[in-house]
């Protein structure tokens, strides 16, 4: 059988979908989601076998103005992932003004003629689908994508079209990772995201931003 892949970054300013998107593609949870900004650290690959074809997703941090260190190591993260990837999904909100960072993110995404899809994410959220229309013209002016999908992470609507279009760019060439692979993330990383994700979300008032998770020991329940 002729196989195809791609390497797929997923790129956006924070707080947009881009962890929800890929959970939603895999049908798994492997990347944590929070209403936080910046709650991506580093990057996460998701790999999607479907038949012939391989996308292998790498997930980033959200595109900002680094302020310190983890902002520093974060947007480093993105750059790389760009300089990696041969197709980028770029990500953005059904709604509102175009952000700075979009447009840093588009000028470097130009520089590299990088082939792009933008996923128009949140679309359940719209109450007049003009916005929508709106929001797609103004990008559409801003770089020439491969395809616009307008879709929702959380209802799922359109998420097969995405990943038809995506598959759409998929080259001739070989798997890059055994049919069976999620994720490149241990379970004790993932658990340890987990956790963090769970004091995000409760403990926002109390407890910085800034805080990280790590595991000593895990053992597996007896069934
Ligand atoms: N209503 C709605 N909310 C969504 C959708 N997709 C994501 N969200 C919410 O938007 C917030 C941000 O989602 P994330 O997936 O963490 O966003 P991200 O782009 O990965 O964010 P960073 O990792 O911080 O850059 C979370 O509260 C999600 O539940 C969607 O399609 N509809
Ligand atoms: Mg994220």
């Amino acid at each position: 059988m002729s196989t195809k892949s791609a390497f797929v970054s997923i790129i956006g300013v924070p707080n947009v979908g881009k962890s929800s998107i890929l959970n939603t593609v895999l049908g798994e949870k492997i990347a944590i989601t929070s209403s936080k900004p910046q709650t991506t650290r580093t990057r996460i690959m998701g790999v999607l076998t479907d038949n012939d074809v391989q996308l292998v997703f790498t997930d980033t941090p959200g595109y900002f103005k680094p302020k310190n260190k983890l902002g520093q190591q974060m947007v480093a993260a993105v750059g790389e992932s760009l300089s990696a990837g041969d197709v980028c999904l770029f990500v953005t909100e059904s709604k509102g003004k175009l952000k700075p960072g979009e447009e840093e993110l588009l000028a470097k995404l130009a520089a590299r003629k990088a082939r792009v899809i933008l996923a128009v994410n949140k679309i359940d959220m719209l109450e007049d689908k003009s916005e929508l229309l709106q929001r797609i013209a103004l990008f559409a002016s801003l770089y020439d994508f491969e395809a616009v999908v307008p879709v929702s992470a959380t209802t799922g609507e359109n998420i097969c079209e995405l990943v038809s279009e995506l598959k759409k760019l998929a080259e001739e060439g070989p798997f890059y990772f055994p049919e069976d692979t999620l994720t490149d993330q241990p379970e004790k990383v993932i658990a340890a995201e987990i956790i963090r994700e769970k004091m995000l979300r409760l403990l926002s008032k109390e407890v910085p931003h800034g805080v990280a998770v790590s595991i000593e020991t895990m053992r597996e329940r007896p069934s």
